[in-house]
């Protein structure tokens, strides 16, 4: 269900949610307008993840249930994995720098996917459509 490519449509309350981060505004700005596109690829429990940005071009390899490193476009670090709950991706991730946790979901609801971010008390979403 979540195989194919996703272009971000719009967000809710991502600035916010970056500010938490501690992301400046200069790069929140930027960030907001990435043209963020991911295209997913599950193979039973594998996933690859392409991940095409105006900040850079990514591919990603993790196992459900397998810790794995990530760096954010900005050079955070975070380590954690996704495990699926129901028909929910659910990656639990700390950052590396401050030992904090990041949660997010992947969901698909009706034609979109919509991909949550929680940190410290504030939540987030993007929305992709397919394209
Ligand atoms: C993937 O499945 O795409 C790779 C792993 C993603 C890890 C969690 C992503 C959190 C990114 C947060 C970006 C927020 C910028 C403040």
């Amino acid at each position: 269900a979540f195989n194919g490519t996703w272009k971000v449509d719009r967000n809710d309350n991502y600035e916010k949610f970056m500010e938490q981060m501690g992301i400046n505004m200069v790069k929140r700005k930027l960030a907001s307008h990435d043209n963020l596109k991911i295209t997913l690829e599950q193979t039973g429990d594998k996933f690859h993840v392409k991940e095409v940005s105006t900040f850079r071009t990514l591919d990603i390899d993790f196992t459900l249930g397998v810790t794995f490193n990530y760096s954010m476009a900005d050079g955070t670090e975070l380590t954690g994995s996704w495990v699926m709950e129901g028909d929910v991706l659910k990656g639990t991730f700390t950052r590396k720098d401050n030992g904090k946790t990041l949660i997010t979901t992947r969901k698909i609801i009706g034609d979109e996917l919509v991909q949550s971010y929680c940190y410290e008390g504030v939540e987030a979403k993007r929305i992709f459509k397919r394209g």
